[in-house]
């Protein structure tokens, strides 16, 4: 599929796609670029070297790409997300330019292969899980449909913590991805900007007369941005990934250097350069941490100012601006886009509010990706105060305006007011982002029909009675490409054989695959495929963890966040369940079975951590009792990221997707488990309930309440202790936690976790556990019959293709972006 011939005056060296051109440039770039020569060359300066030879292709893409969507003026959408987990990038790249069989060909020419090149390369952990490799699949979509867009987001110093585990414990430590340098970005220090943090406002008159604000910093802070390109699957298109860094705008204070003070001399710069420097990790409270609010307002700050740089160097006025681009709010991290827009139209160009309103709204929209309320960011008003002052003034008169309209509108509703207004004035004064965020945008939107569905029911029920033309669902996709042929080639090829080439950039051509699920002397291969995928990844688990798996078991696999709501302790209830079945009858019929989890807690939440530690000591009783050798295995794969997950997906034979219904807002590794021939065992959450629907309800293990019945489970008093009382198999697993069966006989260990189940259980383990067992055993007889099982695992891959993130772009550009295609020609 590649040019092969000899380099020719046609084909330079910096952009040439053949396997010489590749291979010179490799050379090239180790020597002069990486400095090195081959004879003392490790494989990770070869990495860098190969790095540096594709990043040359992709900005001769970039730079065609900018050209003509300047020329045309193009629609631009940017999409302001305070996380991205691009995964590595050398693997994807070379596939979306075409180019990894001739790759592998000149890396064979200097004695080394290509995966282990692969390898080397450090993982951008530049988000906390779902909501940040959302935005990396939805970059690559658009780039590969064309559109024009810009990614906007923070390069953190440290990214994710890693996760090590020390005696069951999850331990963090950082993850110093910059460690060899970053290869794929560019640095622009041409292209920085300045924000403000504290200080006061001043009134003053303008030349008009009018009254105009002036805001007083305490102190500046620059943003620099470091740019990667991001091309499109198999078109010319690159579009960028621009993260701000933040620097000090003196680097060197020479007052206190020539007073002696040399310390002093770089404090600041010490300090400004401390905001980039780390990302937080969610679930923990938001309240009080002023850091992580300057990191939110100076990622906006400089992606707004960068866009009104780029609109008025095109010589059109403001006016304009809501025509040329479109900000899509990933989540409420970027709410404060809303009022700091504001604040530059009004304070900086000199606008009138009613104008600067006017274009502020028609430019935002607004993503939610979370019901629950304690993930919904508010902030003091103190803190906003001192750190934000001019933005607080800002609010509280887009508040007074958006309330009086509200009155307007219900005179009587008082009440409404309040819950509406912008500042949530119940205790101490909070500023509620999500409100910002709504009041502030023409489109909103959740991620999940069902997710969408409850949003205007619940959290922002107000706001869709006030705008219900606003909501619209947009359910989440994920990127064949990074999921299906990066992840699990051999699948891929046997998909492109079968069902015909092609599906990577229009997955709905998986369907395909569907005449043929019946093709029984298919089943051998696509099992074989399975069975390739499960053994490395059983290799892997032994390296990681020196636990030996049998690939020939179930692999039934649970990775995501670590989440009460996610109920990974659900599943390890089940695991003690059929642990004590099988010691009490030894001749129970059932598959073997290795349950594979993975996942981070956040460093503060300690019943996350507490689940880590269970399902490590339950993995160490299990995995030692001879009694259930060769039957049962539990496995905690470490430090889950983008890398691992590309290991774990395609050697799934059963996907847990069993958060209580109505809690997860899609959930993405449901689609990931899938397209690679999982079968999912799941509640009707999240983006379960359509992908029950598109792969059919005979090829999905469904259990569990549904969201309205959990609700009303809820209003009449869900009592935990009488699920327990009534059910032995219950009674009978949480005792053996109780009484330290898998605690050296230490009762206290695991008591926080049984005394939430038993008096409150807030994400209804026990009312849904008989269910799981009973679904379980379903998936177990399915499981036995070989064929029938590898024709559901068909099924599934086959209608899977909805769930692609470019379907998901499309409509986002349809419905809400307005965003033509733009053709870039080579
Ligand atoms: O929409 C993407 C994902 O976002 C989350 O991870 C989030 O951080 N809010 C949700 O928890 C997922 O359900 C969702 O798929």
């Amino acid at each position: 599929m590649d040019e092969t011939g000899p380099l020719t005056e046609h084909e330079p060296t910096r952009t040439g796609l053949s396997v010489d051109a590749l291979h010179r440039a490799l050379l090239d770039n180790l020597f002069y670029v990486v400095g090195r020569f081959p004879a003392v060359a490790t494989r990770q300066d070869y990495y860098r070297a190969l790095a540096f030879t594709v990043r040359d292709r992709l900005l001769h893409r970039w730079l065609r790409t900018v050209q003509t969507y300047k020329e045309e003026r193009s629609r631009t959408v940017c999409y302001l997300s305070a996380e991205y987990l691009p995964g590595p990038q050398l693997g994807h790249n070379l596939l979306a330019l075409g180019i990894f069989d001739n790759t592998r060909e000149a890396v064979r020419r200097v004695g080394l292969e290509l995966d282990d090149l692969i390898e080397e390369e450090a993982e951008p952990g530049l988000g906390n899980g779902g909501l940040g490799r959302l935005a990396a699949c939805y970059l690559d979509s658009l780039a590969t449909l064309q559109r024009p867009a810009i990614g906007y987001g923070l390069r953190y110093e440290f990214g994710i913590f890693r996760q090590r585990i020390d005696n069951g414990w999850q331990v963090e430590v950082s993850d110093s991805w910059l460690r060899d340098g970053n290869p794929w970005e560019l640095r622009r220090p041409h292209i920085a900007f300045e924000i403000g943090l504290g200080g006061h406002t001043e009134r003053y008159l303008d030349h008009h007369g009018h009254t105009r604000v002036r805001w007083v910093p305490g102190e500046t802070i620059r943003g620099v941005a470091h740019d990667t390109a991001i091309p499109g699957y198999g078109v010319f298109n690159s579009n960028l990934l621009r993260l701000w860094a933040a620097e000090a705008t003196e680097s060197f204070d020479f007052g206190s250097f020539n007073a002696g003070d040399y310390q002093g001399a770089v404090r600041r710069k010490i300090r400004s350069e401390t905001i980039s420097r780390v990302l937080y990790p969610n679930d923990e409270p938001e309240t009080g941490k002023r850091l992580r609010l300057i990191q939110g307002y100076l990622f906006v700050s400089c992606s707004l100012q960068d866009m009104l740089r780029i609109h008025l160097a095109g010589g059109e006025g403001l006016d304009r601006f809501p025509q040329r681009f479109v900000v899509q709010l990933n989540d409420t991290h970027p709410a404060i886009a809303v009022a700091e827009l504001m604040r530059l139209l009004l304070d900086k160009h000199g606008m009138e509010w009613e104008s600067a309103w006017d274009l502020t709204r028609r430019t935002f929209a607004y993503t939610n990706h979370t019901l629950l309320p304690e993930a919904l960011e508010k902030w003091s008003l103190t803190l906003f105060e001192e750190t934000l002052p001019r933005h607080l003034e800002i609010i509280l008169e887009i508040n007074q305006y958006f309330l009086d309209e509200v009155r307007m509108r219900f005179p009587h509703d008082e009440a409404l007011t309040t819950r509406l207004s912008l500042i949530d004035e119940t205790g101490p004064r909070y500023v509620r982002m999500a409100h910002l965020a709504c009041v502030g945008s023409f489109s909103i939107n959740g991620v999940a029909r069902l997710h969408t569905a409850l949003l205007a029911d619940t959290v922002l029920r107000d706001f869709h009675t006030l705008w219900p033309e606003r909501f619209n669902n947009k359910t989440n996709g994920i990127s064949p490409r990074r999921f299906g042929n990066l992840s699990n080639p051999d699948l891929c090829a046997l998909l492109s054989r079968v069902a015909g080439p092609g599906w990577a950039a229009d997955a709905e051509r998986l369907r395909l695959l569907e005449p043929h699920a019946h093709r029984r002397e298919i089943y051998p291969e696509w099992r074989r495929i399975k069975l390739e995928r499960k053994r490395a990844l059983a290799r892997y688990v032994a390296d990681q963890t020196g636990i030996v798996v049998d690939p020939e078991s179930m692999f039934d696999i649970q990775v995501k966040r670590i989440h009460e709501y996610k109920r990974q302790h659900l599943n390890v209830l089940h695991i003690i369940a059929l642990y004590s079945r099988i010691k009490m009858d030894p001749t129970l019929d059932a598959a073997p079975r290795t349950f594979v989890f993975g996942g981070k807690a956040a460093p503060g939440y300690k019943m996350a951590k507490l689940i880590i530690k269970l399902i490590h000591s339950v993995g160490e009783v299990v995995n030692r009792d001879p009694a259930v050798r060769d039957r049962l295995r539990v496995v905690f794969v470490p430090d889950f990221n983008v890398k691992v997950a590309q290991r774990i997906y395609p050697a799934a034979d059963l996907s847990e997707q069993i958060s209580l219904a109505g809690m997860e807002a899609s959930g993405t590794g449901n689609m990931k488990f899938a397209l690679n021939g999982a079968l999912t065992i799941g509640t009707l959450d999240g983006a379960n309930v359509e992908i029950r629907e598109e792969v059919g309800a005979e090829n999905f293990f469904l259990f569990g309440l549904t969201s309205a019945e959990v609700q009303a489970r809820k209003r009449s008093g869900y009592c935990p202790y009488d699920c327990y009382r009534e059910n032995p198999v219950l009674r009978e697993a949480i005792d053996l936690l109780a009484d330290g069966l898998f605690s050296h006989g230490d009762r206290a260990l695991f008591r926080p976790l049984v005394d939430h189940l038993l008096q409150q259980d807030d994400y209804m383990l026990l009312a849904d556990f008989q269910s799981y067992i009973d679904c379980q055993d379903r998936v177990d007889r399915a499981f036995r019959d070989a064929d029938s099982w590898t024709r559901m695992s068909m099924l599934n891959v086959a209608r899977i293709g909805r769930f692609s993130s470019d379907r998901v772009v499309q409509e986002y550009c349809r419905e809400i972006w307005r965003l033509e295609p733009v053709t870039i020609r080579p």
